[in-house]
């Protein structure tokens, strides 16, 4: 009967702590981990995301294959500064960085993370996923 009584109000301390969460988080099996999308066999999850300017987006490799997160130079914002991982500033080198030794990758557990400062549409792929449409979006609003 205690042990019960216990459960009970830790449940309830769980969604209490989750109210400051997303929509888009309390339906997500992951809701116990701290990523906004996660990357899994060859897709961005979910492969679209609205954030406030100033906002940080965190990705995680959820999967178990490696994965890069890789914007499209010419889709982004004109002001906004390049962004992949691996710290890249373009995309040409992060694609030879990737063709050279994998560089930029996101091993299975790990994060990445970007600050978006600028209002716009950013377009981003995965290097080795690129050809299996491993593409994501991400929409800053001011
Ligand atoms: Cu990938």
């Amino acid at each position: 009967m205690d042990r019960r009584t216990f459960l009970a109000g830790a449940a309830s301390v769980g969604s209490l702590s989750l109210a400051g969460c997303s929509a888009l988080r309390d339906g997500n099996a992951s809701a116990d981990t701290d990523h906004d999308i996660g990357m899994g066999s060859a897709f961005f999850r979910p492969a679209e995301l609205e954030v406030s300017a100033g906002e940080t987006v965190v990705w995680a490799n959820t999967g178990n294959r490696r994965h890069t997160v890789t914007a499209y130079e010419n889709q982004i914002p004109d002001e906004a500064e390049y962004f992949a991982s691996g710290g890249f500033e373009s995309e040409e080198s992060a694609r030879e960085g990737w063709m050279g030794d994998f560089e930029g990758r996101i091993e299975a557990g790990q994060t990445y993370e970007v600050t978006f400062e600028i209002p716009g549409e950013y377009h981003y792929f995965c290097i080795p996923h690129e050809p299996s449409g491993m593409v994501g979006k991400i929409v800053v609003t001011e």
